[in-house]
C-alpha cells in the first residue's frame, strides 16, 4: 500500500512553477551539497549540469518532508543519476566526497570570492584566475585594469558582503519613497525580489515603480536618483534601457528602465544601542568588525535595484521581478514548452493565437497559463 509520502513523491510535478517551494524546507543538508555542485558547474560554464543540479535542488526544497533514502529519490523529478549518488552518499554517511573535494579546491574558492565582487561575472573571474589572481589583495594591485563598476564593487566589498536585513530594506524603502514622492505624489512603489518572497535577508533590495498615468513616469526615476545623489545617498549607479523587444526575438530581453545602484544607507539611531544591548546575538568576529565600522562611519553601502514599468505591464513586471531566478526560468520554460506562450516581464504572448494576453494581477497570469496560483512566499525555488 502506498504511504501518503510515497503518493506525494510519485506525484510531484516536474516544473518548479507547478508546486510550492517555501523558504524553510526539510532537506537542507541535501540541497546545500547539491547547490555547491550547481555552483561549480556554473563556474565551469556547464549550463546543462548547472540546470540539472538546480532542478534537483528545487525538487527537494518543495518536498514537504525529509527524504529518508536514495531509493525514495528515484520517484522524484530530476533526482536520478548523478544526483541520486550524491543523495545516497549524504544520507548514508553524512558527507559527499565530491562536494568536499570541490569545497577545498583552490579554483572553486577563488571563483567564489571573485564572483562575489559586484560587477564580476564568471568569465572575468575565470580570466583573473588564469592570470594568477587569487584574492582581493592581488586585485588591488591591478586596480587600473578594473571597470568602474568592479572598482566600486571592490571599494564597498565588505559592506556588500554583509547581508541586508529586513529592517534595513524597510529603511531603504523609506528613502526611495521619499525621493520619488517629491516628484510624483501618486507613484506606486513595491518591494520585490527576495524580500517579497518573505526572506529575512538579501544581497540587495529590489523595487518596482509604476503610475496609473504613464506620462507621470517619464523622467521620474532619473529625477529621484539625481535628488538622492545630491544628498550623497547614491554611491554608484548605472542605468539600462533597452527598446521593448518583441516576443519573437527573445523572452529574456526585458527592457524596462532599470537603475542598478549602490546606496549609502544612513545608520538608524537605534543601531548603536542594538549592538551594545544584544551581545548574546551570535555574530562572527569579522561581521562584528564590519558592523562596527558601518556604525562609526554612520552609513553602510547597500545594493538597490529600481525598475520602472508602465501600469498595463505591472502584473507581469511584478511576477518577473519577484523571483526566485529559478522559479522565473521554470515559469518561462513551462509557458513556451507546455502552452506555446512566450512570457517575460512585459507580457504574455500566445504564439498560436498570435495575441498578447492582458492581466490585472499575478493571479490572472497563472490562470492564463493554466497553473494553480503560487504565492510569492512559495516561489523560493
Ligand atoms: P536576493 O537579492 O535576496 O539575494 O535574491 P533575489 O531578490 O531573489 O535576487 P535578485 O538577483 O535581486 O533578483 C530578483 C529578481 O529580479 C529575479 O527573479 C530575477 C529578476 N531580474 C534580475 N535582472 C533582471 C532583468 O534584467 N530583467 C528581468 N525581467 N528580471 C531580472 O535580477
Ligand atoms: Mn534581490
Ligand atoms: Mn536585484
Amino acid at each position: 500500500l502506498a504511504t501518503p509520502e510515497k503518493v506525494l513523491r510519485t506525484q510531484m510535478p516536474s516544473y518548479t512553477c507547478q508546486r510550492r517551494t517555501p523558504l524553510n524546507h526539510h532537506n537542507s543538508t541535501l540541497t546545500d551539497a547539491l547547490e555547491i555542485l550547481a555552483r561549480a558547474a556554473f563556474f565551469q560554464s556547464s549550463e546543462v549540469r548547472y540546470l540539472g543540479f538546480t532542478r534537483a535542488v528545487s525538487t527537494l526544497k518543495s518536498l514537504p518532508f525529509k527524504l529518508q533514502s536514495a531509493e525514495e529519490a528515484k520517484d522524484l523529478p530530476w533526482c536520478g543519476g548523478h544526483c541520486k549518488t550524491v543523495i545516497q552518499e549524504i544520507l548514508e554517511g553524512g558527507v559527499c566526497r565530491e562536494v568536499e573535494t570541490i569545497k577545498s579546491n583552490e579554483q572553486y574558492q577563488a571563483m567564489q570570492l571573485l564572483t562575489g565582487i559586484y560587477g564580476v561575472g564568471v568569465r572575468t573571474a575565470e580570466r583573473w584566475y588564469q592570470e594568477g589572481i587569487r584574492n582581493l589583495n592581488d586585485l588591488k594591485n591591478t586596480e587600473s585594469k578594473l571597470t568602474v563598476e568592479q572598482r566600486t564593487g571592490l571599494q564597498y566589498y565588505k559592506d556588500l558582503q554583509q547581508p541586508v536585513t529586513r529592517e534595513e530594506a524597510e529603511r531603504v524603502e523609506q528613502l526611495v519613497k521619499d525621493a520619488l514622492l517629491r516628484f510624483s505624489p501618486d507613484v506606486q512603489i513595491t518591494m520585490t525580489g527576495g524580500f517579497r518572497r518573505g526572506k529575512l535577508e538579501g544581497h540587495d533590495v529590489d523595487f518596482l515603480i509604476t503610475h496609473t498615468n504613464e506620462s507621470a513616469l517619464t523622467g521620474l526615476l532619473e529625477n529621484a536618483i539625481n535628488w538622492l545623489k545630491s544628498k550623497g545617498l547614491i554611491l554608484y549607479y548605472h542605468m539600462k534601457k533597452r527598446k521593448h523587444t518583441s516576443h519573437a526575438v527573445s523572452s529574456l530581453m526585458d527592457g524596462h528602465e532599470t537603475y542598478y545602484t549602490i546606496c549609502a544607507l544612513p545608520s538608524s539611531s537605534s543601531q548603536n544601542t542594538d549592538l551594545e544591548v544584544k551581545p548574546h546575538n551570535f555574530v562572527a568576529a569579522e561581521q562584528m568588525a564590519c558592523l562596527k565600522s558601518q556604525i562609526s562611519k554612520g552609513w553602510r553601502a547597500v545594493r538597490v535595484d529600481l525598475v520602472v514599468t508602465p501600469h498595463a505591464e505591472y502584473p507581469y513586471a511584478l511576477l518577473g521581478w519577484t523571483g526566485s531566478k529559478h522559479f522565473e526560468r521554470e515559469l518561462r520554460r513551462f509557458s513556451l514548452h507546455e502552452k506555446k506562450m512566450s512570457l517575460n516581464s512585459h507580457g504574455l504572448y500566445d504564439t498560436e493565437k498570435r495575441c498578447y494576453l492582458p492581466a490585472h494581477s499575478e493571479e490572472e497570469i497563472f490562470k492564463h497559463l493554466g497553473l494553480t496560483y503560487i504565492s510569492p512566499s512559495d516561489r523560493n525555488a
